[in-house]
């Protein structure tokens, strides 16, 4: 933070998991955050509400504004009341099950949304740096080998499809108008914050009702996928890195380390002392009409040009969000042995 101008950092889908990190990681930094949240029935806050309630600040880290990516209006009026230095576009339908109920709605957001900020961008007469959530899904799992910032894209869901083309207008408008936009392309990342109908959550979160005696059986599709899974906390300062560096480019971001469904799924049973083939029943309504079977990416480029890192193994990962889902319901995470030294604080999950 040169010459005493506090940056400002805008944020589309602040409420969510990345949102929530990313929020937490900038106003570390020294800059003042700006979210678009969504008007919604009941609260959707809670993975920002810790950094609301701060008693210390003297001046507001985190300001709030209602807005959506399906509305152009909203984008333009909250892109130039705040004059933001950085833009991170995280807003999302991220499910990728969901996306072929909701295929045009998916695109909508995920596509024409980028599109509407990208544009949106334009009107400002500001130089503003530009971050688009890209994702591995992107690369369709159709091979085993290490994927990378030249891999071809093999889009495999509506959601893979509205990403691959929010990827490319991301592309285009730093080839057109020389702005600063970057896309990340970022492997599964979850926390104990995930939503709850990602599989490493819906795991730990399973298998925490199961020892709570709330459940008997956790429900799940195919165990056989497999992905390079990495804490949320630690991708979303690579998101941070790309917009600090002098070239405007496009980074995979990973851990450089693939694992099973049921890999993972057999670490936690094994954590808490569950035998899974006996509390697992596998139930094809969690199947995808096409499946992304295998991904693992190599995250080389990000390490060598942004001095990026992944800190947090596999196994801390599972551990943390499984020590997080027993706390939250009620069963004390120091009852296992292996949890010890992942007691949860008192965080929003
Ligand atoms: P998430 O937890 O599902 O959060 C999505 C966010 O988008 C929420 O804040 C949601 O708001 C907001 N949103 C949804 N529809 C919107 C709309 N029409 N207008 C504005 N905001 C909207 O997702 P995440 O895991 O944090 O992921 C963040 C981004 O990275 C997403 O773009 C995702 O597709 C992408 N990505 C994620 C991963 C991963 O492994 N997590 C990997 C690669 C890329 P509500 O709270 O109101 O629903
Ligand atoms: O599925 C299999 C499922 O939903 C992972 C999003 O953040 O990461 C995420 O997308 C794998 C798939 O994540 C269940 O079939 C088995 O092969 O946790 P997921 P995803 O589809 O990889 C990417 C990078 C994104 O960009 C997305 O936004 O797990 N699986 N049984 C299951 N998946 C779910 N959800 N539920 C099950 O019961």
């Amino acid at each position: 933070m040169g010459g005493g101008h506090v940056k400002k950092a805008l944020i589309t889908g602040i409420t969510g998991q990345d949102g929530s990190y990313l929020a937490e990681f900038l106003i570390a930094q020294g800059y003042v955050v700006h979210g678009i949240i969504r008007r919604s029935s009941s609260f959707n806050t809670q993975r920002i509400r810790h950094i609301y309630q701060d008693p210390h600040e003297d001046r507001p880290r985190l300001v709030l504004h209602y807005g959506d990516s399906l509305d152009s209006e909203s984008l333009m009026r909250v892109l130039h009341k705040v004059q933001p230095d950085e833009v991170y576009n995280l807003g999302a339908q991220s499910h990728v099950r969901v996306s072929f109920d909701l295929p045009t709605y998916t695109a909508d957001v995920v596509y024409l949304g980028t599109v509407r900020l990208l544009e949106a961008l334009r009107t400002l007469d500001r130089p503003v740096r530009f971050y688009q959530a890209s994702s591995s899904e992107m690369y369709g799992g159709v091979t085993t080998e290490a994927l990378d910032e030249s891999s071809p894209l093999v889009p495999r869901s509506p959601y893979a499809v509205a990403k691959v083309a929010a990827y490319y207008q991301t592309i285009n408008h730093r080839q057109a108008y020389a702005m600063f936009a970057c896309n990340g392309v970022l492997f599964n990342h979850e926390s104990p914050r995930r939503g709850e109908t990602f599989v490493t959550r819906k795991i730990t979160r399973g298998l925490a009702q199961i020892v709570a005696g709330r459940e008997q059986y956790l429900y799940l599709g195919n165990l056989a996928a497999r992905r390079d899974w990495g804490f949320a906390g630690d991708y979303v300062e690579a998101m941070w890195r790309m917009l600090q560096h002098d070239v405007a480019d496009d980074y995979v971001v990973a851990t450089g380390e693939t694992h099973s469904v049921q890999e993972f799924l057999d670490y936690c049973a094994g954590l808490v002392g569950l035998d899974s083939a006996a509390c697992v029943r596998v139930d094809p309504i969690y199947f995808r009409p096409t499946e992304v079977d295998h991904l693992l990416g190599n995250p080389a480029k990000a390490l060598r040009v942004l001095g990026w890192r992944p800190r947090t193994t596999f196994r801390q990962l599972a551990a943390m969000m499984l020590a997080a889902d027993l706390d939250s319901v009620g069963v004390d995470p120091r009852r296992f042995e292996a949890l010890h030294g992942f007691i949860p604080d008192p965080e929003p999950r």
